[in-house]
C-alpha cells in the first residue's frame, strides 16, 4: 500500500477514533522535548509536545528569555531530508496574548522517526536559530471502545436487514400491480432478490474486512517498539561485570514511504559515550549508579562495564542511546546484583555511584543535602510542582563556608540529573539544557553543516562553572518522585538526592 494511501486511511481512522497512534521519546513516560539555551543571541525555552499520531500536529511553545522578540518561526526537519529544500517552509508562531515574550503554535510532523525543529527568533538584539531534536513514532494501537463496536455492529445489522428487505420488495411485490396480491412467482422472485443481495453484501463486507485487517497489520508492523534488552552479571575474581545485550536491532527508515524496509543503524556517541546507563535499586531507590558501558564487539549489540560496589538487590537498568539518525531512546532492563566483592576501580573516569536513604526518608525531603567534603547542595523547593506545567528546578552547591562552589564540567555539562517516579512509570535524564539528546542535536547540526560546537567547546576547554544550576522540566504525571542531581567538584562526581511530590 502506498504511504499516501496509508496516511489517508490513518487520518480517516483517527477521525473516527477507532484507532489511535502514539508517540514516544528517549525516556520512559516523559514524551515532551524541552530545550533551554541559546538561539543565536537570544536565550529561549522551548517545549515541543509531540502529536499522538504520525502524521500529526505537535504543539510548540517558545518563551524568549532575553531581548524584545519580534518574530518566532518554527520548521520541522526530518533527519534524512535534503539540506536544500527538504523541509517545509518555516511557520510563524503567534505570540500568546497576555503572556510576555511567549509564542505558541502547532507544527505538522509528517514522517515517523528522528526530527529537529528549527526555532528561529528575531529580536532587537539580532536573530538566530537553534535545532531542537524531537522524536515522533507510532507506538501503540488502541482497541476500539466496546460501546463503539457494539453500536457499529447494531448499525451494520440494521443496514444489512434493511437492504435485504428492500431488495426482496423491489424484486417481488413491486413488480405486481398495487391492487393485486403477489403470486407465488413474484414472491419467489422477491426471495431470490433478497438472497442475491445478502450474498453480494456478505462478499463486500468480507472484502472490506480483509482490506481493513491488512491496513491494521501494516500499521502494527510499523509501530515503534523499544528494542528488548537483557542484563546479567558475570563474576571474574573480584571484578563483577555487568553485560547488557540489545536483543533486537535498532532500526531506522531511510525513506519516508513504507515500501522501504527499515535498516539497522549504528549508535552515535553522546557526551563522548555510546551509552549512558543508570542503575536504580528497587523498590527503595536508595542505590544509584551512572555508568558508561562499552561495546563488546564491533556490532555494538552487547555492552559491558565494571560494576561499582553497589549493595546487592534488584535493580532497574535504563540505558540511553542515540542512533546515527539522531533518534534517542531509553532501553530498559532489570538485573539482580550479588553482594559486592573486592575493590575494583571503575571502568570509566566519568562513572559514578551513590547510596542514599530510601525513598520517603526525611533527609531526602530536606532542602539541603550533604555532598561530602563540607559541600552541600540546596534545592529551591519554594515552587509547587504541578504535572503538565513547565518548571525550572534550581540548585546551588555551597562550600563549607557558605560561598558558592565552583563546578567542573561533568561530561561537558554543569549538571546531570535523573528523575524517576516511585513506580518507574516516568524516568528521564535531564540537563540544564533540558530533556533533549545533545548527541541528536549535534548530529542534526553536522548533517546540515551548521555546527555550533557548544558541547565540544565544553569538552576541550573545561571551564569553571558557578555552582548554580537551573534544570528546565515539566513533570508529565503527578506522584512521588526522586531526583538525583550530579555535579563535579574538586575532581569528584557528587550526587544530591531529593524526593518530592508533584500535584495533579
Ligand atoms: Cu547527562
Amino acid at each position: 500500500m502506498t504511504s499516501a494511501l496509508r496516511r489517508v486511511v490513518c487520518a480517516a481512522v483517527i477521525a473516527t477514533s477507532v484507532l489511535l497512534c502514539g508517540t514516544a521519546l528517549a525516556h520512559v513516560g516523559s514524551p515532551n522535548a524541552i530545550y533551554e539555551g541559546r538561539a543565536g543571541p537570544n536565550r529561549v525555552h522551548v517545549v515541543v509536545r509531540p502529536a499522538d499520531v504520525v502524521p500529526g500536529l505537535a504543539e510548540i511553545t517558545v518563551r524568549v528569555l532575553s531581548g524584545d522578540p519580534r518574530r518566532v518561526t518554527v520548521q520541522p526537519i526530518w533527519w534524512n531530508a535534503p539540506t536544500q529544500g527538504g523541509a517545509p517552509p518555516p511557520d510563524v508562531v503567534p505570540p500568546v496574548p497576555g503572556a510576555e515574550r511567549t509564542f505558541a503554535g502547532h507544527l505538522w510532523i509528517m514522517v515517523a522517526g528522528s526530527h529537529a525543529v528549527r526555532v528561529s527568533v528575531e529580536s532587537d538584539t539580532g536573530s538566530g536559530d537553534v535545532l531542537v531534536p524531537v522524536t515522533a513514532v507510532a507506538t501503540r494501537r488502541n482497541a476500539m471502545p466496546a460501546l463503539m463496536s457494539g453500536l457499529l455492529v447494531v448499525f451494520a445489522i440494521v443496514l444489512f436487514a434493511g437492504a435485504v428487505s428492500i431488495a426482496r420488495a423491489a424484486a417481488g411485490e413491486a413488480t405486481v400491480p398495487s391492487e393485486d396480491l403477489p403470486d407465488l412467482r413474484a414472491r419467489r422472485r422477491g426471495w431470490m432478490g433478497a438472497v442475491l443481495t445478502a450474498v453480494v453484501m456478505a462478499a463486500v463486507a468480507f472484502g472490506l474486512g480483509k482490506w481493513w485487517r491488512a491496513i491494521d497489520q501494516a500499521y502494527v508492523a510499523h509501530l515503534h517498539r523499544v528494542p528488548r534488552t537483557s542484563a546479567r552479571v558475570r563474576t571474574n575474581g573480584d571484578a563483577q561485570r555487568l553485560e547488557l545485550t540489545i536483543d533486537e536491532p535498532l532500526v531506522s527508515y531511510d525513506s519516508s514511504d513504507d515500501e522501504h524496509e527499515p535498516r539497522s543503524v549504528d549508535i552515535a556517541p553522546d557526551h563522548g559515550k555510546l551509552m549512558h546507563m543508570f542503575l536504580v535499586r528497587e523498590p527503595s531507590l536508595d542505590a544509584f549508579a551512572h555508568l558508561h558501558p562499552v561495546p563488546m564487539g564491533s556490532a555494538k549489540t552487547a555492552f559491558e562495564t565494571t560494576l561499582p560496589r553497589l549493595p546487592a538487590g534488584t535493580y532497574r537498568v535504563y540505558a540511553d542511546v542515540t542512533d546515527e539518525t539522531g533518534f534517542a531512546q531509553t532501553l530498559t532492563s532489570a538485573v539482580t546484583l550479588p553482594e559486592p566483592r573486592g575493590n575494583v576501580p571503575l571502568a570509566d573516569a566519568d562513572d559514578s555511584w551513590h547510596v542514599s536513604s530510601a525513598l520517603g526518608s526525611p533527609d531526602a525531603a530536606a532542602a539541603s543535602v550533604s555532598l561530602g567534603d563540607g559541600l552541600t547542595m540546596r534545592w529551591d523547593r519554594s515552587r509547587r510542582l504541578v504535572a503538565g506545567e513547565a518548571t525550572s528546578l534550581q540548585f546551588r552547591v555551597d562550600e563549607a563556608n557558605g560561598t558558592i562552589a565552583e563546578l567542573e564540567p561533568y561530561m561537558g555539562m554543569a549538571a546531570h540529573a535523573a528523575i524517576r517516579r516511585d513506580d518507574g512509570k516516568v524516568v528521564v535524564h535531564v540537563h540544564p539544557t533540558g530533556t533533549i539528546s545533545m548527541a541528536s542535536q549535534r548530529l542534526f547540526e553536522e548533517r546540515r553543516g551548521e555546527q555550533r560546537g557548544s558541547e565540544h567547546a565544553m569538552h576541550h576547554h573545561p571551564m569553571a562553572l558557578e555552582g548554580r544550576m537551573t534544570i528546565p522540566y515539566e513533570f508529565p504525571q503527578p506522584g512521588r518522585y526522586r531526583i538525583w542531581v550530579q555535579v563535579k567538584v574538586a575532581g569528584v562526581v557528587r550526587t544530591g538526592v531529593f524526593d518530592t511530590t508533584v500535584d495533579g
